[in-house]
């Protein structure tokens, strides 16, 4: 099998299931609007109908009215719109699948109305942080002809509630907006609507200036608001049915509306405005907002803080079609955050909580990461807004400041290689993601089997293992990358944000800083001697960041800055806890792969090769993680491993010992990137 059905194989239920259930004569459907999902529900029943029960079911559409009745024999799927149709049937075909009992009544509605995605798609059909080759909507500056894949991509977003997708990179390029370009976002929207998933783009903020031929893009400007509006006509004329605006700006060196001394606000105003008279558009506005020259010397100096600081006093200056996009943490995407404190100061603007499916700082899909046991220590967490229970899932859902639009995005980045996203486990996050957006309360648990069991089978074993291996995967990979709140402490100076690099984190503007020197580590975030950061958040909350006893160990060095001998509530020292959990984290990696065996033979070889490859290499890179940050460190500090192992695998066997043929020892530079700082290299030409 190759992945490209993903979880929606509909893979033949045994005869002794199958046989047990109802023989369905006909699939009625409400309409014969072909761009209905009321009618792709029909026929995405009929579909999984034959190959689920090998009932080959016609499909009628009739001038009709719904009778229910209750002989077993009858199914009825009644969306509250044509999108919850869809998403019923698909939730029938799930059941079937499983081989569940079909409930006398299910009424399931989703926690947000916003369950959207991002692709961070370029033009020239490369992806920004996408791992699984080309894009499936661009080529060569321009929307591709064939859309076959679009259409796949859609099928499987609804069949798990999601609703919309921001088709391009908000790295955006001006030229999405040429006449051809704008031809092409209309086939898109064309062939998604039918799954009621409805498209939204990235601008670049400088587009009059660059694409218009105007003298400035400041949002104040006539020509520039009348510019913008003109286009925004012509995008709708398209997209009649266009979500709206994503809008990266005064971030990482774009342009945006504080290069022109205008406010956030005015920016975001600016394009609300001129989606107004189209219809329910929104304007997605990133909180993402820093300067990526900080000064380090600067004690006080802190990324963490941007967020608020640039959206300070703001709240009750935007248009009522302003959504504030916030990513889940203050920095960017780590493997362990606080949630952002941005979260807790909005009340009248909504906002989207945004999450990374692609796993860009997380092993970018050659480590597996489940992530919804990270998702949820956001979801979970209670930020005592105005001293009254504020979990982060009911910000979200609108339903702590009555909001009535805001949800979710996460960044996914799927690319044309038929796995998706590059490795056939990696799907379980685009999966749970929908689910999770639909209901933040399920068990990361129920999900991942429910996933494994559409995806692989019923087979217990293979559902058990994979279980086993993705619970394990979030907190092995934090094991053996950054600990206590550290970051990922992988490369960030080439942008590459793979591999261990705890060197690379200071000493750089960027701002994902450590602090590490010869004594101590860590951000000292407090308002008493650091960067005031814990001051942002709510009193309840401020009060245990701001002091280390009651900091939770695993944020302890995002708020404090401790040396290396301070003990954690473990009892273990900061060094040490360093180290063990390297190898642990090592340890379990290992694991995985000779988990993965047991699935020999109870699974197709094509997917079970491709993930037993996976997991070898992730073992491997595991063990490199492992000696790079704790050779690192106890080159910093000088302090040993209390068990010695550090520096001291007496067992190893280094390449540079044994007799080379064609292969040269040669220096490595960060040393703690290899082991003895050396390796071998091919010799050219030999
Ligand atoms: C960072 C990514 C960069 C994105 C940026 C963003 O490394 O590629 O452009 O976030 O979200 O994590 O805008």
């Amino acid at each position: 099998e190759t992945g490209l059905d993903g979880w929606l194989r509909y893979a033949a239920l045994p005869d002794e299931f199958a046989s047990l259930r109802p023989q369905y004569s006909a699939i009625i459907s409400l309409t014969d609007s072909q761009s209905s999902p009321i009618f792709t529900a029909a026929r995405e029943l009929q579909l999984g109908l034959s190959k689920i029960l090998s009932q080959n079911i016609s499909l009628e559409t009739k001038d009709g009215y719904c009778l229910v009745c209750k002989n077993g024999r009858a199914a009825e799927i009644i969306g509250q719109n044509d999108r919850g149709a869809l998403y019923g049937a698909f939730e029938f075909l799930r059941l079937l699948s499983q081989n569940q009992p079909l409930p006398e009544m299910r009424i399931s509605n989703p926690s947000a109305p916003i369950r959207w995605v991002n692709q961070w798609d370029n033009l020239d059909g490369t992806i920004e942080r996408g791992y699984a080759g080309p894009s499936i909507f661009f080529a060569d500056g321009h929307v591709l002809d064939d859309l076959t894949r679009v259409q796949q991509y859609a099928r499987l977003l609804a069949s798990v509630g999601l609703n919309g997708l921001i088709v391009n990179n908000v790295n955006s390029n001006y030229n999405l907006l040429n006449p051809f370009n704008m031809q092409g976002l209309a086939r898109i929207a064309d062939i998604m609507r039918p799954w009621g998933v409805r498209i939204g783009i990235s601008l670049y903020f400088d587009t009059p200036k660059e694409l218009g031929g105007l003298q400035t893009s400041d949002p104040l400007d006539r020509n520039v608001i009348a510019w913008w509006e003109d286009i925004t006509s012509e995008l709708y004329r398209h997209v009649p049915d266009m979500l709206g605006y994503l809008i990266k700006a005064n971030s990482e060196g774009q342009p945006g509306p504080l290069t022109y001394g205008r406010t956030l606000a005015d920016g975001a105003n600016m394009f609300a405005r001129a989606l107004q008279p189209h219809g329910d558009g929104v304007v997605m506005y990133r909180a993402f907002v820093y300067n990526h020259h900080l000064d380090e010397s600067n004690w006080k100096n802190d990324r963490a803080n941007a967020a608020v600081e640039y959206f300070d006093g703001l709240d009750t200056q935007f248009e009522d079609n302003v959504i504030i996009q916030i990513k889940y943490g203050p920095i960017d995407f780590q493997i362990r955050e606080p949630p952002s404190p941005l979260l807790a100061h909005l009340r009248k603007t909504p906002i989207i909580l945004e999450l990374q499916v692609t796993q860009e700082y997380l092993g970018q899909q050659d480590h597996i990461v489940y992530l919804p046991p990270l998702w949820k220590t956001i979801f979970d967490f209670d930020l005592h807004v105005d001293g009254q229970k504020s979990l982060v899932r009911d910000v979200v859902s609108g339903q702590r400041f009555n909001w009535s639009r805001s949800g979710y995005a996460a960044v996914v980045n799927v690319g044309n290689d038929p796995t998706w996203l590059g490795s056939h486990l990696a799907m379980a996050n685009l999966y749970a993601y929908g689910l999770c957006a639909w209901d933040p309360q399920q068990s990361e648990v129920d999900i991942i089997q429910g996933w494994a069991q559409l995806t692989f089978g019923l087979n217990k074993a293979v559902v058990d293992t994979i279980t086993n291996i993705s619970m394990a995967s979030w907190p092995t990979y934090e094991n053996y990358s950054g600990n206590l709140g550290i970051q990922t402490l992988c490369d960030i100076v080439t942008h590459c944000h793979y591999g261990p690099s705890p060197a690379a984190q200071d000493g750089n503007g960027w701002g994902q800083w450590t602090r590490a020197d010869a004594r101590s580590i860590g951000m000292d975030r407090t308002v008493a001697t650091g960067t005031g950061n814990s001051g942002q958040y709510p009193q309840k909350v401020a009060d245990r960041f701001e002091c280390i006893d009651t900091t939770p160990d695993e944020l302890l060095l995002w708020f404090h800055h401790v040396p290396y001998t301070h003990r954690l509530k473990s009892g273990k020292t900061v060094i040490q806890h360093f180290y063990d959990a390297h190898y642990a984290g090592a340890l379990v990696a290992q694991t995985f792969a000779q988990q993965w065996e047991i699935l020999r033979g109870l699974i197709d070889d094509n997917r079970f090769d491709h993930m037993a490859f996976r997991l070898q290499y992730q073992a491997g890179h595991a063990l490199v993680w492992r000696d790079s940050v704790n050779n690192f460190y106890y080159a910093k500090c000088g302090i040993r491993d209390e068990l010695n192992r550090v520096g001291n695998h007496a067992w190893r066997i280094e390449a540079e010992e044994m007799t080379l043929e064609g292969y040269k020892v040669v220096p490595v530079t960060p040393f703690e990137a290899a082991s003895g700082g050396k390796a071998i290299a091919t010799i050219p030409g030999a």
